[in-house]
């Protein structure tokens, strides 16, 4: 079988770690990992296959020889340096938000339009977390029931924001305990014991770009710009694993039941729904997983075709890393790369 050299820029990272992890439990054909950073992580190694290995900084130069690229180091360096890699042979897929609009970049979740992998022209989008958890579910339901439209509030984990942001929780945690205060740096507010309706920058129409993040992906990776969306992105005290509270209006009617049923037989979707013996995704549960989970499907009474549910996902795997290696997989099983 084939191996490949590997790049995962933002090595030392919140989600290029859990890159490295899953490269490493899925057995991908690595033939040589190159894990990359800023000059600030000279001399720091990452562990790979029971090896220590380097970080190393990210230049152009560093893609020479590299075949598939896995970028998560924040927009900037995906603009510099994707195109860099990509002119040095290697297929990148991107996390952030760089590309993920452009028409000539295919955006993908391998449960829903895998298809769009093979009109790549070097580069692949990888969707926002909350996006892609929310996908996953939805597809099945647009198949069968055709969705018009979709209102969603999101519950964040703070390791959507990196390894500062999970550092920050912690300490204001311990802080506020200990009788003291809580002094905000990644986040505008505390967010210890606290809920922040705020993600990213907000804009003129008064929604955050992370909300317009949520409509405008969903309806490229569902290929559907008529589903109408609309979405309240907020940030919760939880270490990792972001929730969403789903409304979904159908044009056909669809049952809880029928609902449920349609779910369990999913790809990457496990059903967790049975509230009355405590049974519904949680977050503590769902970190570590690479499913996405979801429970309280019932049927929205205010309206003729309507459901609810809750939708659980660990955000560094399914809405990054995972995702991001399971393109990667339908590359090389269908010798794209
Ligand atoms: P993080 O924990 O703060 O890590 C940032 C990583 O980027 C570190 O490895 C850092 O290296 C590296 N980096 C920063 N500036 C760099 C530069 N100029 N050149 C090379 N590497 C650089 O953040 P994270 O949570 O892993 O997120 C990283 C990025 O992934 C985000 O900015 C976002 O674009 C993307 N992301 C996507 C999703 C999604 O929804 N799909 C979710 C989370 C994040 P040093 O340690 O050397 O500074
Ligand atoms: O906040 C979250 O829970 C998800 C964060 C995603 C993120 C963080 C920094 C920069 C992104 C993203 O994936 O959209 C970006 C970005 O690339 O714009």
């Amino acid at each position: 079988m084939r191996r490949y050299n590997v790049a995962v820029v933002g090595a030392t990272g919140a989600v290029g770690r859990t890159m490295i992890k899953i490269l490493q439990e899925r057995k991908f054909p690595v033939k040589r990992l190159l894990p990359l950073a800023s000059a600030r992580s000279n001399g720091h190694a990452v562990e790979f296959m029971g090896e220590k290995i380097l970080v190393g900084e990210a230049t152009p130069a560093a893609f020479e020889g590299v075949d598939i690229a896995l970028f998560s180091a924040g927009q900037d360096v995906s603009r510099n340096l994707a195109p860099e890699a990509v002119k040095r042979g290697a297929v990148v897929i991107d996390n952030s938000n760089a590309f993920r609009m452009d028409a000539e970049v295919p955006l993908v979740v391998p449960e829903v339009n895998p298809q769009d992998i093979r009109w790549h022209k070097g580069i692949i989008a990888n969707p926002n977390c909350s996006t892609i958890q929310m996908v996953v579910v939805l597809k099945p339901i647009h198949d069968r029931a055709k969705i018009k439209r979709v209102v969603v509030s999101t519950y964040q984990a703070v390791s959507g924001t990196g390894l500062e942001a999970i550092e920050e929780l912690k300490l204001q945690s311990r802080q506020l305990l200990n009788g003291g205060t809580a002094e905000p740096k990644v986040y505008p507010h505390q967010i210890a014991f606290n809920i922040l309706p705020h993600i990213d920058v907000f804009d003129e129409t008064g929604y955050s770009k992370e909300e317009w993040k949520m409509v405008r992906e969903t309806k490229k990776i569902m290929g559907d710009e008529s589903i109408a969306v609309t979405a309240t992105t907020v940030r919760v005290p939880v270490f990792n694993g972001h929730s969403e509270s789903v409304n979904i209006e159908t044009v056909e009617k669809l049952t809880a039941e029928e609902a449920r049923e349609i779910l369990s037989k999913a790809p990457g979707v496990k059903v967790a729904d049975d509230p009355q013996h405590g049974v519904y995704p949680l977050p503590a549960v769902v970190s570590g997983q690479n499913e996405v989970f979801v429970g309280r499907i019932r049927e929205d009474f205010s309206i003729p075709c309507g459901l609810n549910m809750w939708i659980v996902a660990d955000n560094l795997r399914k809405g990054a890393a995972y995702n991001a290696v399971q393109i990667a997989e339908y590359m090389v099983h269908n010798s794209l790369v």
